[in-house]
């Protein structure tokens, strides 16, 4: 509920016709689906996050640009940076360094709920957004959708059940990530993503997302059809999580 209050202080501080200003604004964006799918690429994910809040700190010393530069030299077909400061202790800054440093997909990773926050995205170099089901009505998340596509960035839709899947899927996403963490209990099951993935219309490009801290759980989640994979964690909690990558 407070992202409202932190997106209405940023507002005010930082006007759209601010944003709009940057040189990022008219660029093209790196497109997360081809380099998921792409043949010689592994479809992983690596995502930078300093801390959450089932782990509480994972890593307070990494530097962005030293572990997304370790990140994509290591095969990574994308990159996920965390921009929420409260729970994950990320920023735009840490977006526009992975930017500066990096050609290659990047996704936002925050809790969008206004469209101001993704003229931001775009402002601050990201291809990619996230839309959060079970945190936006369907209605709002469509129509976020549409507006991150109408400004050229690709869409993440994350489910957690099929519930969540048949109420908010919608042809303005791009990719559709099953959590297998559950956000109540933060219990983190693979089999989440195994049940759904079926579920999952063929048009859309599939991640799996959380607690994958093995090569046989990405083989298994590959069999069973998944195109992607988003990896924290396991990479982060190394104190080099850009060698960590390697494994
Ligand atoms: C990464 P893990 O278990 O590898 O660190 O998970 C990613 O899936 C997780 O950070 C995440 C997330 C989110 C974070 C998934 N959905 C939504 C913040 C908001």
């Amino acid at each position: 509920a407070d992202k409202y209050k932190e997106v209405a202080e940023r507002k005010s501080l930082v006007p759209v016709k601010l944003l709009e200003k940057s040189a990022f604004f008219d660029g093209k964006v790196v497109s997360m689906k081809k380099y998921i799918i792409h043949p010689e690429k592994s479809g992983i994910i690596s995502e930078f996050k300093r801390k959450s809040p089932s782990k509480g700190m994972i890593n307070g010393a990494a530097s962005v640009e030293t572990v997304s530069i370790g990140y994509m030299q290591a095969g990574a077909s994308a990159l996920s940076i965390l921009t929420d400061k409260d729970y994950f202790g990320g920023s735009n800054e840490d977006l526009k360094i992975a930017r500066k440093f990096n050609f290659c997909p990047i996704l936002r990773k925050d809790f969008v709920v206004d469209e101001y926050q993704i003229i931001e995205a775009k402002s601050i170099g990201a291809d990619c957004i996230l839309l959060i089901a079970a945190a936006l009505e369907p209605e709002k998340l469509k129509s976020l959708a549409y507006f991150a596509k109408s400004l050229g960035l690709e869409v993440l839709l994350e489910v957690h059940d099929g519930e969540e899947l048949a109420q908010s899927i919608n042809d303005g996403v791009d990719l559709i990530g099953v959590n297998n963490r559950n956000l109540k209990t933060f219990e983190v099951s693979i089999d989440t993503s195994l049940e759904l993935v079926d579920q999952i219309p063929s048009s859309f490009i599939k991640i799996s997302e959380s607690g994958i801290s093995d090569p046989n759980t990405l083989i298994k989640l590959k069999k069973a059809g998944f195109d992607g994979f988003l990896i924290g964690e396991n990479f982060m909690k190394s104190s080099r999580p850009e060698q960590a990558a390697y494994n």
